[in-house]
């Protein structure tokens, strides 16, 4: 085996040529093997195998800055960067990451999960190395589908005219998760159908003999012709237009071609793109297939591709069939994905009303934005989208949604810990900044049926903006629809209050099964809105008690519990001990969701063990 022998870059540079084929199709063997034990992000990496193999023949990333986009792809390159060994514990609590960490290995440049910021962040490297008067290379490598995304273009217009020594490295497969949509998509599938270009660049640069960029005639030709070319020929790429030397298209399952275009990109000195054309999944028949499927991918089967344990129904496939029940209706529904149709449960929705659906791509400031657009002309608009992507979408929801009050429904998906994605992309912040944003009402279901209800509500009674909030996965105990009120009090009890909203409310039942087993009588409060919090009602189902806990997946400094905290003692309600358990001001790393919320504290066995202990138990 040769990858076993791989401990760091250097020994794959110190591979002959005719034992690389061999390397990467043991990387593949490994990636199948690893990932369809874990679960993780398969057919990114398996069409990024030789493209990482050359960034790592040619470049030395120990020195050398080498920026992922996204980082789900980045696989291959933890395997060949010492960390083969940690891969059966990849992406689970207190194991492999499944996303480039610098805490991880000095190979890990920057942090990455959310999609689009590669271009910016290495022209910020590459600018320090400049001031600093050092000597290394700076590479951004980013997908198609990443470079949908508005920040991509912030990033390549500063970058491209600040002449700065800089490699993007565009990883093209023609795919986001699902098929990349858009203009950029085409542009640069026109791109492909022309490798002549490349070819004729080539054999223009041999000429000059194996280092032509010391050629002065070399340099002055190539100044020559870029503007000669900008001004004759209107068919050049954008990626020229934007101040970078544009090289390919290019096979990325090619290495020899691969390093030689690598070299060469490295030689220029410049801003340049290297267009690399890969194979989403290759070399695993059913990833090839199905690349969607395998982008992110359980635990399944190698050998027949079946996931093993099969998905049920989940909160996000329940909020697609209503809202394709709400826009079966009323014509004036519509739905917006940013790239996640499948993952929003959206996919029916898409086949049912094509009309009615906006794929916008890795753009979610934009898919909020286009939500106020179709909402101030009178239609319904639903943006589903994960709660921690819409980060990106902060300003637009303030500047123009809340401040046109305009009725536009969010469905936050994934809100509150997603697992095995880790620190970027647990859905912790959206209570904090929706519910601050004047005007929003946040509502949080705990069950398919609280979802659907509630989803009508958003629709059909409520006006202005309108947030659903649910999680991951599927329902627990808690199944009933309490829905028709802005609190309920789920369980009766005159020793503590326990309050949460959304599926932590299974938590504090449990937690009040465990506190009845002590002869503590606990009363559960859940709230269904947490935006606006109405005085009246927290008063009314929270006021004038001794203990009260509020149980919340979200960060501390900001969250429900304080602002209940704040309304209690206005009113002159507030409890005589207060209980806060949330993930305080700690980023939450990667694990199952169970793990993650005992080692917060947020079980029902820690909101037990808080509670006695509050109440002077055992001691
Ligand atoms: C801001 C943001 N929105 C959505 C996502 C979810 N997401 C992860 S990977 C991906 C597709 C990326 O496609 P591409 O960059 O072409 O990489 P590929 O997987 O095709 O190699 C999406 C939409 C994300 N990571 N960040």
């Amino acid at each position: 085996m040769i990858l076993e022998s791989i401990r760091s870059p250097a020994d794959v540079k110190a591979l002959g040529e005719e034992q690389l084929p061999r390397l990467c199709q043991e990387l593949r063997e490994f990636l199948v093997q690893n990932v369809s034990q874990t679960g993780g992000h398969l057919a990114s990496n398996l069409g990024a195998v030789e493209l990482t193999v050359a960034i790592h023949r040619v470049f030395d990333t120990e020195k050398d800055r080498l920026v992922f986009d996204v980082g789900h792809q980045c696989y291959v390159h933890k395997a060949l960067t010492g960390r083969q060994e940690l891969f059966s514990t990849l992406r689970q609590f207190g194991g492999l990451s499944g996303f480039p960490k610098p805490y991880e290995s000095v190979h890990d440049a920057f942090i990455a999960g959310h999609a689009s910021n590669s271009v910016s962040v290495a022209l910020g490297m590459a600018r320090a190395r400049t001031l600093q008067k050092e000597d290394y290379s700076v590479l951004a490598l980013i997908g198609d589908g990443a470079l949908t995304g508005g920040l991509a273009y912030e990033g390549l217009n500063n970058a491209g005219a600040s002449r700065e020594p800089l490699i993007v490295i565009l990883n093209d497969n023609g795919m986001s998760i699902n098929p990349n949509v858009g203009a950029m998509p085409s542009h640069l599938s026109r791109l492909r159908s022309k490798p002549a270009y490349y070819h004729f660049k080539k054999w223009y640069r041999s000429l000059f003999g194996k280092r032509p960029m010391e050629s002065r005639l070399y340099r002055f030709n190539h100044r020559v012709k870029t503007s000669l070319k900008k001004t004759l020929w209107p068919g050049s790429t954008l990626f020229e237009d934007m101040g970078f030397t544009y090289l390919g298209p290019v096979d990325g399952h090619d290495l020899p071609r691969l390093c030689d275009v690598l070299e060469w990109a490295k030689e220029l000195n410049g801003p340049v793109v290297v267009h690399v054309n890969t194979v989403k999944g290759k070399g695993y028949s059913f990833a090839e297939q199905n690349p969607g499927k395998f982008h992110g991918i359980s635990p399944f089967d190698p050998e027949t591709g079946l996931l093993k344990k099969p998905g049920g129904e989940s909160f996000s496939s329940v909020f697609g069939k209503t809202l394709a029940d709400c826009a079966a209706e009323d014509s004036r529904v519509c739905a917006i994905t940013a790239a996640m149709a499948d993952g929003t449960g959206l996919t029916g929705f898409a086949r049912e009303f094509p009309e009615r659906f906006f794929d916008v791509a890795i753009a979610e400031g934009h898919g909020v934005s286009m939500a106020a657009g179709l909402a101030s002309q009178g239609m319904l608009p639903v943006f589903a989208v994960y709660s921690t992507f819409l980060q990106r979408g902060y300003d637009m929801l303030i500047h123009d949604v809340a401040l046109e009050r305009l009725h536009v429904v969010l469905g936050v998906d994934r809100a509150g810990l997603v697992g095995a994605d880790g620190e970027t992309h647990h859905g912790c912040f959206d209570p904090l900044f929706l519910c601050t944003i004047p005007g929003f009402t946040v509502l949080c279901p705990a069950s398919f049926a609280e979802l659907r209800s509630m989803l009508r509500r958003a629709l059909f009674q409520l006006d202005g903006p309108v947030a659903v909030r649910y999680p991951r996965g599927g329902e627990g105990a808690f199944r009933a629809d309490t829905s028709d009120k802005p609190a309920a009090c789920l369980r009766e009890g005159g020793d503590v209050t326990l309050a949460g909203y959304g599926v932590m409310v299974n938590n504090l039942l449990a937690a009040a099964d465990l506190l009845a087993k002590d002869g503590i009588r606990a009363e559960v409060v859940k709230l269904n809105q947490i935006a606006p919090l109405d005085h009246e009602t927290v008063c009314g189902c929270l006021g004038g008690r001794d203990i009260i806990l509020v149980l919340e997946d979200s960060f501390g400094p900001g969250c429900v519990g304080q602002r209940l905290a704040a309304i209690l003692a206005e009113h002159g309600r507030a409890p005589k001990k207060l209980i806060l358990k949330n993930l305080g001001k700690t980023f939450a790393p990667e694990g199952s969701i169970s793990q993650l919320e005992h080692s917060f504290g947020l079980d029902a066995a820690a909101v037990a063990a808080a509670v006695r202990e509050a109440m002077g138990y055992g001691k």
